[in-house]
């Protein structure tokens, strides 16, 4: 006969079990660590921005029609041999002629924000500002007015990798003056949309650009100045940010009211191994040289971080030279730089591991040898079409600590975040990025609720499969899919995109008793 204490232990064991099933993981064969991986419930403060994101190149197509100019993309991806399959962005997602239904999906989304970045070639043919192309600046008026007629507030990126091919020829990023004339074509854009746009962002990931284009030339313009590329046109780039924030700052903000920042886009790296210091180092180092030197002189005191001045420093000191690859700001500069932004904006996507690595001193300098550091991901991570893009959600948390602990309670808004897949048969039925938002914007919460990150406002990207860069068409980001073969370039919603759209309605991941209580 059985005991009372027999009788108990199994309620015991069955109480047990079903506690444990319902403790919910996303991705539960990879994260699937109850302390750092469990799903948590709750939403978001009150006014959380709810976004997605987009830029003038991947999406508008329309290349040279109604009279803009050439642009350094239009003229890369002509080149045979730097996209995939040569493909380029002459007609794109043609939401040139597609606007209105890019708004209907924003709207069918419930989307409080749409972040989309203006063609400065469409407005300025040639860059200088003595030259306006009217249909251009009207374009932007259309897509403006319909965004707010749905209700749906513009967040407007004044440069998103594409300056105009005249600049180019000037030196573009290379030249100083790309300073003063970046500072015309802010000037010109809060004035002429200020009164209808409320959060501006400069220059998309300046640290991007200057590895990409100028320092490896895989993104237009193609350049490759090993060692001294990136430093330099990062440098420039930084100094046009800051001249266009006290533009907004002196002449609109009083009248406009609005909001402006520089977005920065940062993996999170984790010591590949914790008890090795060298291998910690390693990481902060790598945290320093992508995110650290771009966000010091203007989150912190005007200047790169002493990290990376000493580590570029050594090096150039080391290959014989007697002046750093790394520019330096004059005290007026780091006047001028620091405090030029709002907020923090951050678009992330992935991490790495990273172990140190000795220095390389090649005949050529380059900046991957100055991180001494190499990167490695592990196996288990879910592999996103990009071959740079391994999914980990909890990188997502701890990068937001990371901003927090070193540049305050600033607050954040996530500007970019989101998943490829590989272009293939129709299949709306994306699971993998339904998980990926899933468990990123949870991470997301946990950062907000738990962690005390000042998290405002979150942007996907990217609203429709677009031009992803030198991958052409063949890695799709979209909550909606396009058809590329389709001359009418056709939307479809994806299953991200329902996903999406409950999370924004819930303004998170409300519990039951949450939900309850709302209704
Ligand atoms: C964003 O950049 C862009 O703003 C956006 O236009 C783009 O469509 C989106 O991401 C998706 O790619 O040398 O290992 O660092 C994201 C930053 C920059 C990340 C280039 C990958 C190259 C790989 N990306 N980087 S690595």
């Amino acid at each position: 006969m059985a005991r009372p204490g027999m009788f108990i232990a199994l309620i015991v064991v069955f109480l047990t079990l079903i506690s444990s099933s319902t403790t919910e993981f996303v991705f539960e064969d990879v994260f699937n660590d109850p302390e750092r991986d469990t799903f948590l419930h709750g939403t978001f403060p009150e006014g959380f921005i709810w976004g997605v994101g987009t830029s003038a190149y991947q999406i508008e197509g329309a290349w040279s029609e109604d009279g803009k100019g050439p642009n350094i993309w239009d003229v890369f991806t002509h080149i045979p041999g730097k996209t995939y399959d040569n493909q380029n962005g002459d007609i794109a997602c043609d939401s040139y002629h597609n606007f209105e239904r890019d708004v209907e999906m924003m709207k069918e989304l419930g989307l409080t924000h749409y972040r989309f970045s203006l063609s400065w070639s469409r407005i300025f043919p040639t860059g200088f500002t003595h030259q306006v192309n009217p249909a251009g600046v009207q374009y932007y008026h259309r897509l403006i007015d319909s965004l707010l007629e749905a209700g749906i507030q513009p967040a407007v990126t004044l440069y998103h990798f594409d300056h105009p091919q005249m600049l180019e020829e000037l030196g573009g990023w290379e030249n100083e003056m790309m300073v003063p004339y970046f500072q015309a074509y802010a000037d010109f854009c809060f004035n002429e949309f200020g009164d209808k746009v409320k959060i501006w962002l400069t220059i998309n990931e300046p640290e991007v650009i200057a590895i990409q284009g100028y320092e490896a030339g895989l993104f237009a313009p193609g350049k490759t100045r090993p060692g001294y590329g990136a430093y330099r046109v990062g440098h420039t780039m930084l100094k046009a940010h800051a001249r266009a924030w006290h533009t907004y700052d002196q002449k609109y903000r009083a009248t406009q009211g609005g909001k402006i920042s520089i977005v920065f886009n940062s993996f999170w790296t984790e010591p590949a191994d914790p008890e090795n210091q060298a291998d910690v180092d390693a990481a902060e180092r790598m945290r320093m040289f992508e995110l650290g030197n771009i966000a010091n002189p203007i989150f912190g005191n005007g200047d790169y971080p002493e990290l990376v001045k000493a580590v570029v420093g050594n090096m150039s000191r080391a290959q014989g030279l007697t002046v750093s690859r790394l520019p330096s700001f004059t005290p007026e500069e780091q006047q001028l730089m620091k405090g030029t932004a709002d907020f923090f904006s951050l678009n992330h996507y992935s991490t790495r591991f990273v172990a140190y690595k000795k220095a390389e001193f090649n005949p050529v300098p380059t900046v991957y040898d100055d991180f001494q550091a190499e990167f490695i991901s592990d196996p288990v991570w879910p592999q996103a079409a990009s071959e740079w893009l391994k999914v980990v959600p909890w990188g997502f948390r701890r990068l937001l600590n990371w901003i927090k602990t070193n540049y305050g309670d600033v607050p954040i808004y996530v500007t970019e975040n989101g998943v490829s897949e590989q272009d293939g048969p129709l299949n709306l039925d994306d699971e993998f990025r339904t998980k990926y938002y899933r468990s990123y914007i949870n991470e997301a919460l946990k950062a907000s609720k738990i962690d005390g990150v000042n998290l405002q406002g979150y942007f996907a990207w990217s609203l429709l499969d677009n031009f992803e860069w030198e991958y052409g068409v063949s890695k799709r980001f979209g909550l909606y899919h396009v058809d590329f073969n389709d001359p009418a370039r056709t939307r479809r919603a994806k299953k991200s995109a329902l996903t999406y759209t409950q999370i924004i309605k819930d303004n998170g991941f409300p519990s039951e008793e949450q939900a309850k209580v709302e209704l």
